[in-house]
């Protein structure tokens, strides 16, 4: 019996600093309402879903930054969300900033959660890679102040829901082939990845050009690399002035793009995924157990950064 699973990437367009969690939730609904017209059985949001992409601006006032944290999920505004998708029987993966106390120690963490059919939620994933800076930085356009505003997130479990082995990422993840590897050990068959990028990075703007292209390479060759479908979700647009790259599409394990959307706006894409499709791959070219070589991948887990060999001697690369 073939294993489908009918996928639609959420994207969203602009979320204004202004708009509430309510307008928010009304757009995911919209999008959610469509998907289901379509058949599908799943539709994966951006990384924080819920309001604009905060970390870009530097905040003093802890209140302030906390007002884009959920302490609850679902809470009042997020409810409807949870509701709808139990009435149309249909599956979601949402991306939002979590704070939550831990033995008295308030944590905050960029989350995505994987909601079944009868709105339960099924998975939980805490972002692990988190990029830029941690103090403020007033020689950029923008700010990048994920290390600031989170902790990282501890590990990349999979859950088996809709019919198959299904993982999560978030944005700067996806960059990490060590991200798909780790879910690849555990027979993962899709890798769903909501994202913020903005198109230009002020410590390398050479890479402007590029982002969209890097945005693809990476997720085509997770895809690929592990056999799984990829599901990767832009916020994208002008938002609060700064341009975020779109790009949202559904990979095959094959590594090929086999649904985009078109625009910059609320859209979705979708596809109709086999997931058995994945078995050639980590039967023949990607068979861990045969070909693998674990062995020799030491220094992956035992050392952070580079360290080269300078006159005989180890030297840390800056
Ligand atoms: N949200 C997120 O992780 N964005 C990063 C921007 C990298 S530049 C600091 C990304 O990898 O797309």
């Amino acid at each position: 019996m073939a294993r489908f699973v009918t996928v639609a990437a959420g994207q969203l367009g602009p979320i204004a600093r202004t708009a509430t969690r309510t307008e928010v939730v009304a757009r995911l609904m919209a999008l959610m309402r469509e998907a289901n017209g379509c058949g599908c059985d799943l539709i994966v949001y951006p990384e924080l879903a819920l309001t604009t992409f905060f970390p870009r601006w530097y905040f003093e006032d802890q209140a302030e930054i906390d007002s884009f944290f959920e302490r609850e999920m679902p809470a009042a505004e997020t409810q409807a969300l949870f509701d709808l998708a139990r009435e149309l029987g249909i599956g979601f993966c949402l991306g939002y900033a979590e704070l939550t106390v831990e033995a008295g120690i308030v944590r905050r963490y960029n989350t995505s959660i994987l909601v079944d059919q009868s709105g339960t939620i099924t998975l939980k994933y805490r972002k692990v890679h988190l990029p830029g800076h941690a103090e403020h930085e007033p020689w950029r356009k923008f700010q990048h102040l994920e290390k600031r505003y989170f902790e990282p997130g501890s590990g990349f479990d999979v859950a088996s829901a809709f019919g198959g082995v299904m993982g999560m990422a978030i944005c700067n993840d996806r960059r990490w082939s060590e991200t798909y590897r780790v879910m690849g050990l555990q027979g993962v068959e899709m890798v769903m990845i909501g994202y913020n990028t903005p198109v230009h990075n002020p410590p390398a703007p050479e890479h402007d050009d590029l982002s969209l292209f890097h945005n693809h390479l990476v997720m085509q060759a997770g895809a690929y690399q592990n056999g799984t479908f990829v599901v990767g979700v832009a916020k994208a647009g002008l938002e609060e002035g700064v341009d975020h790259i779109g790009g949202s599409c559904i990979i095959g394990p094959s590594g090929e793009i086999i649904a985009r959307c078109a625009t910059k706006g609320d859209e979705i894409a979708l596809a109709r995924c086999d997931l058995d499709l994945c078995n050639s791959y980590k039967r023949t070219t990607f068979n861990f157990d045969v070909h693998r070589q674990p062995q020799t991948y030491g220094l992956i887990v035992e050392r952070k950064g580079v360290t080269t060999m300078a006159d005989g001697a180890a030297v840390k690369r800056e």
